[in-house]
């Protein structure tokens, strides 16, 4: 299936390997063996993972949009003047381009790290507003948030919708928004934030009757033999979705179906059958959970909206 790596890559690879590759290699040695889940969104990712999102068993998307709906004149008088709205993880830009009527960003700052996904969405919007000043940022900010200074440091709005903030740890969760907050001083933060509720309704949204959301997840042993030159074999492992009550999130696994060896320059790993690798938290929130998470990150002036039937949620705050 893949083209073997050339020579001067895997030479390269011992001799200097990237953070990426080392995070990748540290994770795939260490018991149980971890993936973050960033490495979900290569190309192909990027695209199931919308495919996903219009899924019936995958209520998040829809749910927020309701929220957007029937609250947005409500949500944007509590967020006030917009001057540059940053998207966090913005993908396609959909949901922010929802926004625009009501928010009217001056200057819009998508950022992903899947950088040639973000490209065509921008491209696109390019020609539907041409009067919005668009900066396009293809990075990882998961550890770091780096604006330009081309970005206007008044009346800055993050946008960190779909959940995406459940994809980090409680303590990662903290440090990203204090590192928001650090970027938007006298500015304000609008995030979504999925609910607590019965398994019944969790587990089938990450574990689909069309097999897209396990697709998703299979995939990310491609994008590791991409990015490690590492040799999985996607037909020897399966998706694994469940329900964590007591840490309140769904978990994603894969999980060796035989015993297996997977080798990279300079490393292998062996398997046995019923192995997992784990490859992503989703925390759920109670509205009290949130906000004191806001809380103890230093936000202020927080608000928030639900939709009907409870299940998701949509927080307003300021910095
Ligand atoms: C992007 N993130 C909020 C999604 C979620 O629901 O945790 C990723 C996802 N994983 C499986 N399905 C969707």
């Amino acid at each position: 299936l893949f083209a073997p790596a050339a020579p001067e890559f895997i030479a390269q690879h011992l001799q200097h390997p990237s953070p990426e590759q080392l995070e990748l290699r540290d994770g795939l040695m260490d018991h149980p063996a971890h993936v973050d889940p960033k490495f979900l969104y290569d190309a192909l990712g990027s695209a199931l993972f919308t495919a996903i999102t219009q899924l019936p068993e995958y209520y998040p998307t829809r749910c927020e949009a309701e929220i957007f709906q029937r609250h947005g004149g409500d949500i944007a008088r509590h967020i006030g003047p917009v001057q540059s709205m940053i998207d966090l993880g913005a993908g396609d830009c959909v949901k922010a381009e929802r926004l625009f009527p009501s928010l009217r960003p001056r200057h819009y700052v998508p950022i992903d790290i899947s950088a040639d996904y973000l490209e065509s969405a921008v491209r696109r919007l390019r020609l539907s507003y041409p009067g919005l000043q668009i900066t396009a940022l293809g990075q990882d900010f998961s550890h770091a948030l780096a604006l330009p200074p081309s970005v206007p440091a008044e009346q800055r709005l993050f946008f960190y919708p779909g959940s995406s903030i459940g994809n980090l740890s409680p303590e990662d969760a903290r440090a990203m928004l204090q590192r928001i907050r650090g970027q938007c001083e006298g500015g304000g933060l609008l995030v979504g934030v999925d609910r607590v509720k019965s398994r019944q309704v969790l587990e089938p949204a990450y574990d689909d009757a069309l097999h897209l959301t396990a697709a998703f997840n299979l995939n990310l042993l491609r994008h590791i033999n991409s990015l490690l030159d590492a040799d999985f074999d996607v037909e020897d492992w399966r998706h694994v979705a469940l329900f964590n009550s007591a840490r309140s999130r769904i978990e994603m696994h894969l999980e060796a179906q035989r015993a297996v060896r997977v080798a990279w320059p300079g490393g292998q790993r062996e398997f046995s059958a019923g192995e997992r690798i784990h490859t992503e938290n989703s925390y759920k929130f109670t509205p009290q959970s949130f906000a004191d998470l806001l809380a103890s990150a230093g936000y202020r002036d927080v608000a928030h909206w639900s939709d009907s039937r409870g299940w998701f949620s949509i927080f307003s705050a300021r910095a």
